[in-house]
Protein backbone atom coordinates (compact mmCIF):
# COMPACT_ATOMS: atom_id res chain seq x y z
CA UNK A 1 0.00 0.00 0.00
CA UNK A 2 1.04 3.75 -0.95
CA UNK A 3 0.88 5.28 2.51
CA UNK A 4 1.61 8.71 1.31
CA UNK A 5 0.42 9.22 -2.61
CA UNK A 6 1.14 12.93 -3.04
CA UNK A 7 4.80 12.03 -1.96
CA UNK A 8 5.36 8.99 -2.98
CA UNK A 9 4.53 9.29 -6.38
CA UNK A 10 5.54 12.79 -6.81
CA UNK A 11 6.62 14.17 -10.05
CA UNK A 12 10.86 14.11 -9.67
CA UNK A 13 11.01 17.80 -11.07
CA UNK A 14 8.52 19.04 -8.56
CA UNK A 15 10.02 16.72 -5.29
CA UNK A 16 13.35 18.46 -6.66
CA UNK A 17 11.82 21.89 -6.33
CA UNK A 18 10.83 20.80 -2.86
CA UNK A 19 13.99 19.49 -1.58
CA UNK A 20 15.72 22.70 -2.71
CA UNK A 21 13.27 25.16 -0.85
CA UNK A 22 13.58 22.56 2.38
CA UNK A 23 17.56 22.62 1.46
CA UNK A 24 17.94 26.66 1.84
CA UNK A 25 15.99 26.61 4.58
CA UNK A 26 17.54 23.78 7.06
CA UNK A 27 20.68 25.19 5.76
CA UNK A 28 19.74 28.82 7.42
CA UNK A 29 18.40 27.11 10.31
CA UNK A 30 21.08 25.11 11.11
CA UNK A 31 23.37 28.02 10.36
CA UNK A 32 21.73 30.55 12.73
CA UNK A 33 21.99 28.20 15.87
CA UNK A 34 23.92 25.53 15.43
CA UNK A 35 28.01 26.89 15.96
CA UNK A 36 29.66 24.21 14.34
CA UNK A 37 27.93 24.31 10.88
CA UNK A 38 28.27 28.48 11.55
CA UNK A 39 32.33 28.15 11.95
CA UNK A 40 32.52 25.37 8.95
CA UNK A 41 30.06 27.52 6.69
CA UNK A 42 32.27 30.22 7.36
CA UNK A 43 35.84 28.82 6.85
CA UNK A 44 34.60 28.02 3.87
CA UNK A 45 32.85 31.42 3.50
CA UNK A 46 29.51 29.96 2.40
CA UNK A 47 26.57 31.78 3.34
CA UNK A 48 23.18 30.31 3.31
CA UNK A 49 21.82 32.56 -0.08
CA UNK A 50 24.69 30.67 -1.89
CA UNK A 51 22.66 27.57 -1.70
CA UNK A 52 20.37 28.37 -5.27
CA UNK A 53 20.45 24.54 -6.66
CA UNK A 54 20.17 21.09 -5.15
CA UNK A 55 24.12 20.82 -6.34
CA UNK A 56 25.08 23.81 -4.51
CA UNK A 57 24.72 21.44 -2.03
CA UNK A 58 28.20 20.14 -2.60
CA UNK A 59 29.15 23.62 -1.07
CA UNK A 60 28.51 22.60 1.98
CA UNK A 61 30.87 20.89 4.80
CA UNK A 62 30.45 16.95 5.22
CA UNK A 63 29.65 16.01 8.78
CA UNK A 64 31.10 12.88 10.31
CA UNK A 65 30.62 11.00 13.99
CA UNK A 66 33.89 12.83 15.11
CA UNK A 67 31.89 16.21 14.47
CA UNK A 68 28.98 14.73 16.63
CA UNK A 69 31.48 12.86 19.50
CA UNK A 70 33.10 16.86 19.87
CA UNK A 71 30.37 18.55 20.52
CA UNK A 72 29.08 15.53 23.33
CA UNK A 73 25.89 15.45 24.21
CA UNK A 74 23.45 18.70 23.04
CA UNK A 75 26.61 20.49 20.70
CA UNK A 76 24.55 19.69 17.32
CA UNK A 77 21.09 20.52 18.79
CA UNK A 78 19.34 23.39 16.87
CA UNK A 79 16.79 23.70 19.26
CA UNK A 80 17.52 24.60 23.13
CA UNK A 81 15.90 21.23 25.29
CA UNK A 82 13.02 22.98 26.12
CA UNK A 83 11.69 22.04 22.11
CA UNK A 84 13.15 18.49 22.53
CA UNK A 85 10.77 16.03 23.15
CA UNK A 86 12.83 12.67 23.08
CA UNK A 87 15.94 11.92 23.36
CA UNK A 88 17.92 8.26 21.64
CA UNK A 89 21.41 7.41 21.12
CA UNK A 90 22.86 5.25 19.53
CA UNK A 91 25.64 3.60 21.32
CA UNK A 92 28.78 3.33 19.18
CA UNK A 93 31.98 0.55 19.64
CA UNK A 94 33.99 3.55 21.34
CA UNK A 95 33.93 5.93 23.90
CA UNK A 96 30.49 7.92 24.37
CA UNK A 97 27.54 7.44 22.55
CA UNK A 98 25.80 9.76 20.14
CA UNK A 99 23.49 11.84 21.55
CA UNK A 100 20.21 12.37 19.22
CA UNK A 101 17.15 14.97 19.30
CA UNK A 102 13.47 14.85 18.47
CA UNK A 103 11.15 18.16 17.99
CA UNK A 104 7.27 17.18 18.40
CA UNK A 105 7.58 18.17 14.80
CA UNK A 106 10.10 15.80 13.91
CA UNK A 107 8.59 12.76 15.82
CA UNK A 108 5.64 13.12 13.75
CA UNK A 109 7.27 13.62 10.69
CA UNK A 110 9.26 9.96 12.05
CA UNK A 111 6.19 8.65 12.38
CA UNK A 112 4.63 9.47 9.23
CA UNK A 113 8.09 8.14 7.84
CA UNK A 114 7.75 4.54 9.66
CA UNK A 115 4.23 3.95 8.63
CA UNK A 116 5.60 4.72 5.47
CA UNK A 117 8.05 2.17 4.96
CA UNK A 118 5.83 -0.54 6.75
CA UNK A 119 3.15 0.20 4.61
CA UNK A 120 5.29 -0.38 1.70
CA UNK A 121 6.42 -3.47 3.06
CA UNK A 122 3.29 -4.27 3.26
CA UNK A 123 1.97 -3.88 7.13
CA UNK A 124 -1.73 -2.89 7.35
CA UNK A 125 -5.16 -2.15 9.74
CA UNK A 126 -5.78 -5.40 10.89
CA UNK A 127 -2.23 -6.60 11.08
CA UNK A 128 -1.09 -8.11 14.54
CA UNK A 129 2.85 -6.85 14.74
CA UNK A 130 5.26 -8.79 17.27
CA UNK A 131 8.37 -5.60 18.08
CA UNK A 132 10.93 -7.53 18.69
CA UNK A 133 13.51 -4.07 18.66
CA UNK A 134 14.70 -3.15 22.08
CA UNK A 135 12.89 -0.52 23.54
CA UNK A 136 15.35 1.87 24.92
CA UNK A 137 17.96 4.30 24.05
CA UNK A 138 18.38 2.40 20.32
CA UNK A 139 16.15 4.02 17.80
CA UNK A 140 14.65 1.19 16.57
CA UNK A 141 12.05 0.14 18.80
CA UNK A 142 10.52 3.25 19.36
CA UNK A 143 10.89 4.77 15.72
CA UNK A 144 8.79 1.78 14.46
CA UNK A 145 7.06 1.88 16.54
CA UNK A 146 4.96 4.88 15.95
CA UNK A 147 4.65 4.31 12.44
CA UNK A 148 2.88 0.85 12.90
CA UNK A 149 0.76 2.48 15.31
CA UNK A 150 -0.52 5.45 12.96
CA UNK A 151 -1.23 2.72 10.14
CA UNK A 152 -3.79 1.35 12.44
CA UNK A 153 -2.21 -1.88 13.22
CA UNK A 154 -2.23 -3.42 16.60
CA UNK A 155 1.53 -3.57 18.26
CA UNK A 156 2.51 -5.78 20.43
CA UNK A 157 5.35 -4.15 22.33
CA UNK A 158 7.19 -7.09 23.85
CA UNK A 159 11.02 -5.74 22.73
CA UNK A 160 13.87 -7.49 22.58
CA UNK A 161 15.33 -10.70 23.80
CA UNK A 162 13.07 -13.56 25.89
CA UNK A 163 12.56 -15.65 22.37
CA UNK A 164 10.38 -18.02 23.97
CA UNK A 165 7.67 -15.50 24.91
CA UNK A 166 8.14 -14.53 21.14
CA UNK A 167 7.08 -17.73 20.10
CA UNK A 168 4.75 -18.14 22.44
CA UNK A 169 3.15 -14.75 21.95
CA UNK A 170 2.76 -15.67 17.77
CA UNK A 171 0.93 -19.13 18.42
CA UNK A 172 -1.62 -17.38 20.77
CA UNK A 173 -1.95 -13.91 19.83
CA UNK A 174 -1.98 -14.84 16.22
CA UNK A 175 1.22 -12.45 15.27
CA UNK A 176 1.17 -11.84 11.56
CA UNK A 177 4.14 -9.20 11.34
CA UNK A 178 7.66 -9.49 13.23
CA UNK A 179 9.61 -6.70 13.32
CA UNK A 180 13.34 -7.91 14.27
CA UNK A 181 16.73 -7.60 12.83
CA UNK A 182 17.37 -10.24 10.16
CA UNK A 183 19.24 -12.40 12.41
CA UNK A 184 17.09 -12.51 15.39
CA UNK A 185 14.52 -13.67 13.07
CA UNK A 186 16.61 -16.89 12.41
CA UNK A 187 17.72 -17.10 15.50
CA UNK A 188 14.15 -16.87 16.63
CA UNK A 189 13.47 -19.40 14.04
CA UNK A 190 15.99 -21.50 14.91
CA UNK A 191 14.67 -21.45 18.38
CA UNK A 192 11.25 -22.50 17.26
CA UNK A 193 12.08 -25.15 15.12
CA UNK A 194 13.85 -26.81 18.30
CA UNK A 195 10.45 -26.47 20.32
CA UNK A 196 8.38 -28.08 17.62
CA UNK A 197 6.91 -25.20 15.94
CA UNK A 198 5.66 -25.68 12.80
CA UNK A 199 5.86 -22.12 11.34
CA UNK A 200 3.94 -23.42 8.56
CA UNK A 201 0.38 -23.16 10.94
CA UNK A 202 1.10 -19.81 11.99
CA UNK A 203 -0.50 -16.96 10.71
CA UNK A 204 3.33 -15.29 10.53
CA UNK A 205 3.27 -13.76 7.15
CA UNK A 206 5.32 -10.72 6.79
CA UNK A 207 8.99 -9.98 8.50
CA UNK A 208 10.11 -5.94 8.30
CA UNK A 209 14.14 -6.75 8.77
CA UNK A 210 16.46 -3.71 9.53
CA UNK A 211 19.17 -2.13 11.32
CA UNK A 212 21.58 -4.74 10.12
CA UNK A 213 22.76 -5.96 6.92
CA UNK A 214 20.22 -9.05 5.28
CA UNK A 215 22.31 -10.98 2.37
CA UNK A 216 19.56 -12.26 0.25
CA UNK A 217 20.84 -15.49 1.54
CA UNK A 218 19.82 -14.59 4.51
CA UNK A 219 16.47 -13.09 3.17
CA UNK A 220 15.95 -16.03 1.56
CA UNK A 221 16.53 -18.76 4.75
CA UNK A 222 14.32 -16.78 7.09
CA UNK A 223 11.54 -16.67 4.55
CA UNK A 224 11.36 -20.39 4.20
CA UNK A 225 12.17 -21.43 7.69
CA UNK A 226 9.29 -18.83 9.06
CA UNK A 227 7.15 -19.39 5.95
CA UNK A 228 7.18 -15.14 5.47
CA UNK A 229 8.17 -12.65 3.00
CA UNK A 230 10.82 -10.93 4.25
CA UNK A 231 11.21 -7.25 3.60
CA UNK A 232 14.28 -4.76 4.03
CA UNK A 233 14.24 -1.38 5.51
CA UNK A 234 17.33 1.15 6.17
CA UNK A 235 17.97 3.75 8.49
CA UNK A 236 20.33 5.57 10.99
CA UNK A 237 20.47 7.35 14.24
CA UNK A 238 22.46 10.43 13.45
CA UNK A 239 19.77 11.16 10.56
CA UNK A 240 16.79 10.00 12.78
CA UNK A 241 16.34 5.89 12.81
CA UNK A 242 14.57 3.51 10.98
CA UNK A 243 12.55 5.10 8.09
CA UNK A 244 14.97 6.68 6.10
CA UNK A 245 14.14 4.02 2.96
CA UNK A 246 12.75 0.73 2.95
CA UNK A 247 11.89 -1.72 0.19
CA UNK A 248 7.98 -1.92 -1.22
CA UNK A 249 6.00 -5.29 -2.39
CA UNK A 250 8.44 -5.12 -5.46
CA UNK A 251 11.80 -5.81 -3.42
CA UNK A 252 14.07 -3.70 -5.95
CA UNK A 253 15.60 -1.40 -3.97
CA UNK A 254 14.84 0.61 -0.78
CA UNK A 255 12.59 3.74 -1.49
CA UNK A 256 14.27 6.70 -0.20
CA UNK A 257 12.14 9.25 1.92
CA UNK A 258 13.38 12.19 -0.58
CA UNK A 259 10.82 14.94 0.31
CA UNK A 260 12.61 14.70 3.94
CA UNK A 261 16.13 13.47 2.98
CA UNK A 262 18.39 14.83 0.11
CA UNK A 263 21.38 12.08 -0.75
CA UNK A 264 24.39 12.06 -2.67
CA UNK A 265 26.86 9.46 -3.80
CA UNK A 266 30.11 10.15 -3.28
CA UNK A 267 33.68 8.11 -3.33
CA UNK A 268 34.71 7.29 -0.18
CA UNK A 269 38.42 8.09 -0.44
CA UNK A 270 37.71 11.10 -2.48
CA UNK A 271 34.67 12.69 -1.22
CA UNK A 272 33.56 13.23 -4.96
CA UNK A 273 30.28 12.64 -6.12
CA UNK A 274 29.90 9.47 -8.46
CA UNK A 275 27.35 9.23 -11.48
CA UNK A 276 24.19 7.43 -10.75
CA UNK A 277 24.74 3.87 -10.69
CA UNK A 278 27.82 3.64 -8.96
CA UNK A 279 28.60 1.98 -6.17
CA UNK A 280 29.76 4.92 -3.47
CA UNK A 281 29.56 6.38 0.08
CA UNK A 282 26.36 7.10 0.87
CA UNK A 283 25.64 10.87 1.98
CA UNK A 284 22.31 12.33 3.72
CA UNK A 285 21.61 15.38 4.16
CA UNK A 286 18.44 16.12 6.82
CA UNK A 287 15.63 18.24 4.92
CA UNK A 288 12.62 18.71 7.47
CA UNK A 289 14.61 17.72 10.97
CA UNK A 290 14.18 20.57 13.62
CA UNK A 291 16.16 19.84 16.92
CA UNK A 292 18.85 17.76 14.99
CA UNK A 293 19.42 18.19 11.12
CA UNK A 294 22.61 17.15 9.81
CA UNK A 295 23.82 18.55 6.83
CA UNK A 296 25.88 15.62 4.05
CA UNK A 297 26.40 13.35 7.67
CA UNK A 298 28.76 10.64 5.69
CA UNK A 299 27.14 7.37 6.56
CA UNK A 300 30.01 4.59 5.57
CA UNK A 301 27.17 2.85 3.98
CA UNK A 302 27.91 1.76 0.29
CA UNK A 303 25.32 1.47 -1.76
CA UNK A 304 23.82 3.09 -5.39
CA UNK A 305 21.26 4.70 -6.34
CA UNK A 306 18.49 4.11 -8.96
CA UNK A 307 16.08 7.39 -9.82
CA UNK A 308 14.05 5.09 -12.16
CA UNK A 309 10.09 5.22 -11.54
CA UNK A 310 9.68 1.78 -9.90
CA UNK A 311 6.61 -0.64 -11.20
CA UNK A 312 4.63 0.05 -7.56
CA UNK A 313 4.15 4.05 -8.85
CA UNK A 314 6.79 5.25 -6.65
CA UNK A 315 8.82 7.93 -7.67
CA UNK A 316 11.40 8.50 -4.55
CA UNK A 317 14.92 6.90 -6.24
CA UNK A 318 15.61 3.75 -4.71
CA UNK A 319 19.01 2.74 -3.09
CA UNK A 320 20.12 -1.28 -3.68
CA UNK A 321 20.54 -3.26 -0.18
CA UNK A 322 23.69 -2.19 2.04
CA UNK A 323 25.80 -5.06 2.23
CA UNK A 324 29.01 -3.25 3.86
CA UNK A 325 30.79 -0.27 5.27
CA UNK A 326 33.45 1.66 4.17
CA UNK A 327 34.61 0.60 7.96
CA UNK A 328 34.10 -2.67 8.45
CA UNK A 329 37.03 -3.12 6.12
CA UNK A 330 39.20 -5.05 7.87
CA UNK A 331 42.92 -5.10 6.56
CA UNK A 332 44.79 -7.86 7.20
CA UNK A 333 48.28 -8.84 6.22
CA UNK A 334 47.99 -5.47 3.64
CA UNK A 335 44.97 -7.16 1.92
CA UNK A 336 41.42 -5.33 2.31
CA UNK A 337 38.50 -8.24 3.16
CA UNK A 338 34.78 -6.97 3.90
CA UNK A 339 32.95 -9.52 6.19
CA UNK A 340 30.04 -9.58 3.71
CA UNK A 341 32.43 -11.40 1.46
CA UNK A 342 33.23 -14.24 3.93
CA UNK A 343 29.54 -14.27 4.45
CA UNK A 344 28.85 -14.62 0.43
CA UNK A 345 31.42 -18.04 0.49
CA UNK A 346 30.15 -19.42 3.14
CA UNK A 347 26.67 -19.25 2.50
CA UNK A 348 27.20 -20.69 -0.82
CA UNK A 349 28.81 -23.82 0.78
CA UNK A 350 26.06 -26.65 1.29
CA UNK A 351 26.23 -27.73 5.16
CA UNK A 352 27.12 -24.76 6.44
CA UNK A 353 24.66 -22.79 9.02
CA UNK A 354 24.37 -18.70 8.13
CA UNK A 355 25.85 -18.12 11.56
CA UNK A 356 29.87 -17.63 11.33
CA UNK A 357 32.38 -15.45 13.29
CA UNK A 358 35.46 -13.53 11.75
CA UNK A 359 38.10 -13.36 14.57
CA UNK A 360 41.27 -11.47 13.61
CA UNK A 361 44.26 -11.64 15.82
CA UNK A 362 47.87 -11.08 15.70
CA UNK A 363 50.21 -14.05 16.25
CA UNK A 364 53.83 -13.73 16.52
CA UNK A 365 53.34 -10.15 14.38
CA UNK A 366 51.23 -11.30 11.94
CA UNK A 367 47.85 -11.04 11.49
CA UNK A 368 45.83 -14.14 11.96
CA UNK A 369 42.05 -14.96 10.24
CA UNK A 370 40.31 -16.70 12.00
CA UNK A 371 36.63 -18.18 10.53
CA UNK A 372 34.52 -19.60 12.70
CA UNK A 373 31.54 -21.71 10.99
CA UNK A 374 28.78 -23.58 12.50
CA UNK A 375 27.66 -26.83 10.57
CA UNK A 376 24.48 -28.41 10.31
CA UNK A 377 24.14 -31.79 13.37
CA UNK A 378 24.05 -33.91 10.14
CA UNK A 379 26.95 -32.48 8.47
CA UNK A 380 28.60 -32.02 11.95
CA UNK A 381 28.75 -35.72 12.52
CA UNK A 382 29.53 -36.67 8.83
CA UNK A 383 32.24 -34.84 8.32
CA UNK A 384 34.08 -35.65 11.70
CA UNK A 385 36.51 -38.90 9.72
CA UNK A 386 36.45 -35.96 7.00
CA UNK A 387 37.04 -32.69 8.90
CA UNK A 388 40.43 -31.53 7.43
CA UNK A 389 39.46 -31.80 3.86
CA UNK A 390 36.08 -30.22 4.70
CA UNK A 391 37.75 -27.36 6.23
CA UNK A 392 40.61 -27.03 3.06
CA UNK A 393 37.40 -26.80 0.76
CA UNK A 394 35.88 -24.05 3.14
CA UNK A 395 39.42 -22.43 3.01
CA UNK A 396 40.08 -22.49 -0.44
CA UNK A 397 36.87 -20.91 -1.73
CA UNK A 398 37.77 -18.29 0.54
CA UNK A 399 40.99 -17.97 -0.39
CA UNK A 400 40.13 -17.29 -3.91
CA UNK A 401 37.66 -14.43 -2.78
CA UNK A 402 39.75 -13.08 -0.43
CA UNK A 403 43.26 -13.56 -1.85
CA UNK A 404 44.23 -14.97 1.88
CA UNK A 405 44.51 -18.26 3.50
CA UNK A 406 41.94 -18.13 7.09
CA UNK A 407 42.18 -20.82 9.38
CA UNK A 408 38.51 -22.39 9.25
CA UNK A 409 36.91 -24.08 12.59
CA UNK A 410 33.92 -26.13 12.36
CA UNK A 411 31.94 -25.72 15.39
CA UNK A 412 28.51 -27.50 16.53
CA UNK A 413 25.16 -25.89 15.74
CA UNK A 414 24.72 -23.26 18.85
CA UNK A 415 28.07 -22.17 19.50
CA UNK A 416 28.25 -18.75 18.48
CA UNK A 417 26.75 -16.43 20.22
CA UNK A 418 23.53 -14.83 19.01
CA UNK A 419 21.88 -11.67 19.64
CA UNK A 420 18.82 -9.98 20.26
CA UNK A 421 19.89 -7.11 18.81
CA UNK A 422 22.64 -6.18 15.41
CA UNK A 423 24.19 -9.71 15.22
CA UNK A 424 28.61 -9.39 15.95
CA UNK A 425 30.53 -11.10 13.31
CA UNK A 426 33.75 -10.21 13.20
CA UNK A 427 36.08 -10.01 16.66
CA UNK A 428 38.92 -7.87 15.66
CA UNK A 429 41.33 -8.61 19.11
CA UNK A 430 44.54 -7.13 17.53
CA UNK A 431 44.15 -3.55 19.18
CA UNK A 432 43.25 -5.57 22.35
O1 LIG B 1 20.01 0.67 13.14
C1 LIG B 1 18.28 2.32 12.78
C2 LIG B 1 17.35 1.25 12.35
C3 LIG B 1 16.70 0.51 13.28
C4 LIG B 1 17.12 1.02 11.00
C5 LIG B 1 15.82 -0.47 12.90
C6 LIG B 1 16.21 0.06 10.60
C7 LIG B 1 15.56 -0.67 11.54
P1 LIG B 1 21.91 2.74 14.23
O2 LIG B 1 21.92 1.85 15.40
O3 LIG B 1 22.37 4.13 14.36
O4 LIG B 1 20.44 2.87 13.66
O5 LIG B 1 22.73 2.00 13.09
C8 LIG B 1 22.80 2.54 11.80
O6 LIG B 1 23.07 0.31 10.87
O7 LIG B 1 24.52 3.13 9.23
C9 LIG B 1 23.93 0.79 8.74
O8 LIG B 1 25.32 0.54 8.76
C10 LIG B 1 23.21 -0.25 9.58
N1 LIG B 1 21.88 -0.54 9.03
C11 LIG B 1 20.68 -0.08 9.45
N2 LIG B 1 19.70 -0.63 8.68
C12 LIG B 1 20.31 -1.40 7.75
C13 LIG B 1 19.86 -2.22 6.66
C14 LIG B 1 19.64 1.84 13.20
N3 LIG B 1 18.57 -2.38 6.37
C15 LIG B 1 23.62 1.64 10.91
N4 LIG B 1 20.79 -2.85 5.92
C16 LIG B 1 23.60 2.09 9.47
C17 LIG B 1 22.11 -2.72 6.18
C18 LIG B 1 21.70 -1.33 7.97
N5 LIG B 1 22.59 -1.99 7.19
Amino acid sequence: MIWNPEYECMDRAALKELQLRRLQMTVSWVYERVAHYRALMDERGVRPRDIRSLADVSKLPFTDKTALRDTYPYGMFALPLDEVVRIHSSSGTTGKPIVVGYSRGDINTWTELTARVAASAGVHRGDLVDMAFLYGMFTGGWGMHYGIERIGATIIPAGSGQTERHLMMMADFGTTVLVSTPSYALYLAEQGEAAGVDFSKLPLRLGLFGGEPCSEALRSEVESKLHIRASDNYGLSEVMGPGVAGECECACGLHIGEDHFLVEIIDPVTGEPLPEGEEGELVITTLTKEAFPVLRYRTHDLTTLDQSRCECGRTLARMSKVRQRTDDMLIIRGVNIFPSQVEDVLFGIEGIRPHYLIVVDRKKNLDDLEVRIEVDTETFSDIMADMVAFQNKVAEKLQSVLGLRARVTLVEPGAIERAAGKARRVLDLRNT
